[in-house]
């Protein structure tokens, strides 16, 4: 994506997109990171040529959690791990014999992932790799690694390894020791707005970029951009990014790390400018989406816009599942447990996949309509809208069962939040914008489209989903 970047105007446009696509190997689920760094360099090769000015940075973000291997010399070792590989099922359980869950909430403010880092880097203890590992960078770290040879490990993407003391900011070595993880395996902290580097040879002759085109640190975690380019006007807003995940909460000045906030398993993920990210993850359009892939692969084929305009016309509410429950996270058969879930809570299930999407979405706005009630519960702060960001801010359907879940008006957009926070940071490090988070929003909001819902419907049919729901929904595990 190539933004354009004034004071008052605000455009981005994508010049190249690639498919990410794992690879499952030897029973293994892997990131293809090489074909990941290829799409990169073609994505810059076309930036380069489709402008007439060099650019003036570059900023990279992606999912967070997962990490390459480097060894002494800098040579990868062994692709990444996806996270949505099962090798972490047994590590939360080593992880709380070391350190009780509730102690290890007060110290790192994350809520319980299977996936987080942590578990992972437990989980890969004794192989091989990580015994011959010099350094562990996170994959947007890697990926800057690759094009300027620097190391270095992102702040809002480092809160996302459960191995950082919110408070404080910087790692937790305590939690770090208890469990065996070196953390001189992570180079040395950096902030977002701050230089990363410029591109090696072999990336200019790939490219055709300039000479010393800089690389500037960003919210490397996808959210922590997407979070930035929220387009509030009202310092009483809730978000929901929605993609692949929803992820959905509040920006705050400090963690909330009661008890009560680990039993609703919310996180403290750090953000941009100092800010804390307090939110739930909510498995999101993941569901939809893999479930197209298990009907595609059936040979049943569906066109996205087309069951989303017969699922408005199916029946609200029908049945419901937990969206928050972490037995969704795998790949498979995403149909078949959907039907499994209804039937576990006593609710029809779903016959066709117009039935499945509307099932999916309901669900999703009830877990949206849960996770801001808590997050307004467990910090005590108020909230008058509701922006949703991402790509599901085109899904008009979830956009206007989020406001009738929510009962508050809910503004759509943009869909590229995560590319604009990345692009407004490196312009404010680079001195074309300045100005706090408040004023890179409001040029967001004077410049993106953006659609408002306002709540519809009985507001009453929302409760009655969730109590069908009650004693099903998966919290943080009591002591
Ligand atoms: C969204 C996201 C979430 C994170 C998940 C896994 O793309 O980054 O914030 O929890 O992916 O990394």
């Amino acid at each position: 994506m190539v933004g354009r970047v004034t004071p008052d105007t605000l455009t981005l446009h994508e010049v190249h997109r690639f498919p990410n696509e794992p690879v499952r190997l030897n029973g293994t689920l892997h990131w293809n990171i090489l074909s990941l760094h290829q799409g990169v360099l073609t994505g810059l090769k076309a930036a380069a040529h489709g402008t007439d000015t060099p650019l003036t940075s570059i900023g990279i973000d992606s999912w967070a959690v997962d990490y390459g291997l480097l060894d002494t010399t800098g040579s990868l070792l062994g692709n990444p791990v996806h996270y949505r590989d099962t090798r972490t099922a047994d590590a939360a359980d080593t992880v709380s014999a070391a350190i009780p869950p509730a102690a290890l909430y007060a110290a790192t403010g994350l809520q319980h992932l299977p996936f987080n880092t942590i578990y992972q880097l437990v989980a890969a203890r004794g192989t091989p790799a990580l015994a011959a590992a010099h350094r562990l960078l996170l994959i947007p770290d890697l990926i800057a690694y690759w094009l300027t040879g620097e190391a270095g490990t992102e702040l809002t993407n480092a809160s996302t390894t459960q191995l950082i003391d919110p408070r404080t900011r910087a790692w937790s070595p305590h939690i770090a020791d208890t469990l065996g993880i070196d953390l001189a395996l992570f180079p040395p902290l950096r902030d977002p707005g701050t230089p990363a580097g410029t591109l090696l040879p072999d990336v200019l002759a790939a490219t055709g970029l300039a000479h010393h085109t800089p690389v500037t640190a960003v919210g490397s975690h996808d959210t922590a951009s997407a979070v930035v380019g929220v387009p509030a006007t009202s310092p009483r807003f809730a978000y929901i990014a929605t993609g692949t995940w929803s992820l959905a909460g509040l920006e705050l000045d400090a963690p909330v790390l009661t008890e009560a906030s680990r039993l609703a398993n919310f996180t403290n993920e750090l953000g941009v400018d100092g800010t804390v990210r307090y939110l739930r993850n909510i498995m999101g359009l993941w569901l939809l989406q893999e479930c197209l892939r298990t009907w595609e692969n059936a040979g049943d084929q569906h066109h996205l816009p087309t069951l989303l305009e017969a699922a408005s016309h199916a029946t609200p509410l029908r049945s419901v599942v937990d969206a928050g429950d972490p037995a969704f996270i795998a790949p498979g058969n995403m149909p078949d447990r959907i039907a499994a879930a209804c039937h576990r809570t006593g609710q029809p299930a779903p016959r066709t996949p117009v039935e499945t999407t509307r099932c999916v979405l309901d669900s999703l706005a009830l877990a949206h309509r849960r996770a801001l009630r808590d997050a307004v519960r467990l910090s005590g702060r108020t909230v008058d809208t509701v922006h949703i960001v991402g790509g599901g801010a085109h899904n008009t359907l979830l956009c206007q069962l989020t406001a009738d879940a929510c009962g508050l008006p809910v503004v759509a957009g943009p869909a590229e939040a995560a590319a604009l926070g990345n692009v407004l940071i490196q312009a404010r490090t680079a001195g074309t914008i300045s100005g706090g988070l408040p004023e890179l929003r409001a040029l967001l909001h004077s410049t993106q489209p953006l659609r408002q819902y306002e709540p519809t419907g009985d507001h009453s049919a929302w409760d009655r989903a969730a109590s069908r729901l009650e004693g099903a929904q998966v919290t943080a595990t009591e002591e």
